[in-house]
């Protein structure tokens, strides 16, 4: 693959025709970046794809004046089994703002309050099977006991149902199905014209239907409670059946609640699996970084065997949230997004855009661009004190997309996260036992493929610190 001369001038074009983007198409285009800058055009059969990374340019896209979400050729496959839900929703579908402004109460800050004794409580389970494996000396696999905690928190804590996920040997099946519908969907970008897909075609519809199965009984567990009174209440499914919107006093309607809480169940909890799992593996082979979230997790909760972590503890935990926002650079597990122009425009002065053209923003190069130091590989919480952070540019930092269609769960998953990383560091410790090497695996999301530890529980010597000369914990790695 070489670049040529495209339509625009001083944008590579690069052909990937010859290898197609293999099984992980998100490093495939930061390998191109690499060799080739910040903004390119990636031609597959004929069909290209603008990525850009350049902080400037994602600037300019992030202006609600000039740009919008678009829905690319992935997130339209996602449309197969999501439909109008409201990450695939157009901007002008009508059941976009509706669902939007019924659920917008359920994820403002004040609502974790609410959330939060459900996180603990599915917290403790994850803390109840790693005690068994601590015990055992078995290795625990980090993203699937991941998935399976933040699977059960959303189901409960959005829907009132169980999935019961640290009871069952294998991940509720649920996640197969969903993961087999996310691969199609990125799988499906791959494919040459011509061949036959009928029987990957076939799968999916299994896949999809059973995903729609379950989700019937998520909602029948509830309206079974109707009758009773039950139904309402002030998490996402007590909202998505009884709110009605303030303009035309209607409910969403029953097909849109279906595809919102296969959005909600999706969106809820793969990305924010992959975001501990990655910020686990940071902590497991950065030993400064891990000192100093031992350090502010043994001041909060001291050496009490079963802390109880309150709502406002979690506010406090200003490194272990900076922990997970350098692993959020890195590795932003919803790796990208798009954009597209709402006039015929310019974009950076030199690339013509026609309205409704799409442009993608590759993430984890729009973390890697000079803004960020010279050493943008390097993992350094100390990128994000309230100080670095207020000193750098609003938008070179995306992991959860822009504007009115960014993401609606980022409190929510940033409280889950931030309270079981530092429950888990307060308790074990993370032994890299495997000498692990990080591979990325691709499902449309990004999760650290693979990756195990080994737990002992730490010990009152342990948590004994001697006490850091002229230094604040929250003053990172230095
Ligand atoms: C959204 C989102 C986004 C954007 C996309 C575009 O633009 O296309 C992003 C980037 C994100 N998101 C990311 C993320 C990360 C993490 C960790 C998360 N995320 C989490 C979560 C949780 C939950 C529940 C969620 N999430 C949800 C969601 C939704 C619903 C959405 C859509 C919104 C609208 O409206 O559109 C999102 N998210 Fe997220």
């Amino acid at each position: 693959a070489s670049p040529s001369a495209g339509a625009r001038p001083g944008v590579p074009v690069v052909d990937i025709s010859a290898t197609g983007p293999g099984p992980a198409p998100i490093q495939q285009a930061m390998g191109l970046m690499r060799e080739h800058g910040p903004v390119l055009v990636r031609r597959l059969h004929g069909r290209d794809t603008l990525f850009v990374a350049d902080l400037d340019l994602v600037t300019e896209l992030a202006d609600d004046r000039r740009f919008a979400k678009h829905i690319g050729p992935a997130l339209e496959n996602v449309r197969a089994f999501a439909a109008d839900g409201l990450f695939t929703a157009y901007n002008d579908e009508p059941n976009w703002a509706k669902a939007h402004d019924v659920l917008l109460p359920a994820f403002a800050l004040g609502s974790m309050r609410t959330y939060h004794p459900v996180m603990l409580k599915v917290a403790r389970r994850l803390v109840e099977a790693w005690d068994r494996a601590a015990r055992s000396g078995r290795p625990v696999d980090v993203p699937e006991d991941m998935t399976r905690m933040t699977l059960d928190t959303i189901g409960l804590a959005g829907f009132g149902y169980d999935f019961g996920s640290f009871t069952r040997d294998e991940p509720h099946p649920f996640v197969a199905s969903m993961v087999r519908c996310l691969e199609w969907s990125m799988t499906r970008l791959a494919r040459v014209p011509g061949q036959d897909h009928s029987a990957a075609d076939a799968a999916f519809r299994g896949d999809a239907d059973h995903l729609a199965q379950v989700v019937d009984e998520v909602i029948a567990a509830r309206t079974a409670g109707l009758g009773t009174g039950g139904a309402g209440g002030d998490d996402l499914l007590g909202l998505m059946l009884t709110a009605r919107h303030p303009a035309d006093g209607t409910t969403l309607d029953a097909a849109n609640i279906r595809n919102q809480v296969i959005t909600f169940l999706i969106a809820g909890h793969e990305t924010t699996s992959g975001a501990m799992s990655f910020a686990l593996y940071y902590l497991a082979k950065h030993p400064t970084a891990l000192r100093l979230v031992q350090r502010e997790v043994d001041a909060l909760w001291g050496d009490a065997a079963d802390p109880e972590p309150t709502y406002e503890d979690v506010g406090r935990l200003a490194f272990t949230r900076q922990v997970l926002n350098e692993a959020l650079r890195l590795w932003p597990t919803a790796a990208a997004f798009s954009r597209h122009a709402l006039e015929d425009t310019v974009l950076g002065g030199r690339i013509p855009l026609r309205a409704g053209q799409g442009v993608t923003v590759l993430t984890p190069m729009l973390h890697r661009q000079p803004v960020w130091g010279d050493n943008p590989e390097l993992f350094d919480p100390a990128r994000f004190t309230r100080e670095a952070e207020a000193a750098r540019p609003v938008h070179a930092f995306k992991p959860f997309g822009t504007g009115e269609r960014a993401c609606i769960g980022r409190q929510f998953a940033l409280h889950e996260a931030t309270m079981l990383l530092a429950m888990l560091v307060h308790r074990y410790r993370l032994h890299d036992h495997a000498g692990y090497r990080l591979t990325v695996k691709e499902t449309l999301t990004l999760k650290p493929d693979g990756f195990t530890l080994t737990l002992t529980p730490r010990t009152a010597a342990d948590r004994a610190h001697p006490p850091l000369p002229g230094a604040r914990p929250t003053h990172g790695t230095g």
